[in-house]
């Protein structure tokens, strides 16, 4: 079969490119054309790879402005990190750090601004100033009333698999099929999510690299993610410096740039939609290329 640019070839990545364009309140995605690109802007002292470096409201709001220049599509705004063994902070203390630079953000950016965050008052005060999505890693399961504050809104919500808590989830998990047990959960979640209101097509999923998984897992995962297209919903990938890169490379977070640029092609090359990443610049290069030959045509 020919294919035409958007389109996959038969049988390689069922639907993957057919999906409708993601709502998100202000914004309709289209995910069709391009691998979004979501840059990560983590407002914290303690994340695995950035923590303390945009603190500061204008830091944080100038290296937004950088990563839209670079290419970003989306930018998430994180105030917990939900990096292994983190402790979590308090609604009061979260809102401290992320407030400012979102209040900016929405009122000078012109793509979606997303939120990572599982608390519902946290969400409910952040869709208030006017963010588009919330990027739930807990996938509704620390805070169900997370649900109903997105559909209201009328946000975007991302689901992401993990198990436990950042703090217990790296304590040895288990499973007999990594891949069929968190589609099976993430399917489980998109029927809760929709169930409670949030629009079928402002759904997003992830099965959640480095959450409650071992660098295996992480690695199967990226291999069969075409597996996840039976959720008919866009597939968002976030393996960014993590540490299963520094495991097959051996090498440190600061030096994790090109096995998450193949990460990257794995998952694009499997239809990913939306990945999430801190090298925009780099990452940008590497998807562009990877969308090319991903729709090339047959001869
Ligand atoms: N990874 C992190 C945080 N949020 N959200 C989604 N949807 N998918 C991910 O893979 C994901 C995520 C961890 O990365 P980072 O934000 O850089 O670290 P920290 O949690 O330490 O702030």
């Amino acid at each position: 079969m020919s294919s035409s640019p958007g389109h996959w070839p038969e049988g390689s990545a069922p639907s993957a490119n057919r999906l409708p364009p993601l709502r998100c309140r202000r914004f309709c995605l289209d995910l069709t054309a391009r691998t979004q690109i979501m840059g990560v802007l983590n407002v914290t002292p303690d994340s695995f790879s950035d923590g303390g470096w945009y603190l500061d409201p204008d830091r944080a709001v100038e290296y937004a402005h950088q990563m839209i220049e670079e290419g970003a599509d989306l930018i998430d705004v994180g105030g917990e990190s939900t990096r292994p063994g983190a402790e979590p902070v308090s609604v009061e203390e979260e809102l401290r750090r992320i407030l400012p630079p979102v209040k900016q953000l929405v009122k000078k950016l012109s793509v979606p601004i997303s939120v990572d965050t599982y608390k519902a008052d946290v969400a409910a005060v952040v869709l208030g100033e006017g963010v588009d999505l919330i990027n739930d890693v807990s996938a509704l399961g620390f805070d169900p009333r997370l649900a109903s504050v997105v559909a209201e809104a009328g946000a975007g919500l991302v689901l992401m698999h993990m198990r436990g808590t950042p703090r217990t989830m790296q304590e040895d998990p288990r499973y007999i099929d990594v891949v069929a047990e968190v589609r099976d959960y993430l399917r489980e979640r998109i029927l809760l999510a929709e169930a409670r209101g949030v629009h079928p097509e402002a759904i997003v999923v992830d099965p959640g690299i480095g959450f409650a998984k071992h660098a295996k897992h992480n690695l199967v995962l990226l291999k069969r993610l075409t597996e996840f297209h039976v959720l008919k919903k866009p597939l968002l990938i976030g393996p960014s410096r993590k540490s299963f890169i520094g495991g097959v490379l051996d090498l440190p977070v600061e030096e994790r740039l090109e096995g998450t640029a193949a990460a990257v092609a794995a998952a694009i090359w499997q239809g990913a939609h939306i990945v999430r990443v801190h090298d925009v610049r780099a990452i940008v290069r590497v998807a562009r290329m990877a969308d090319a030959i991903r729709n090339a045509p047959e001869a």
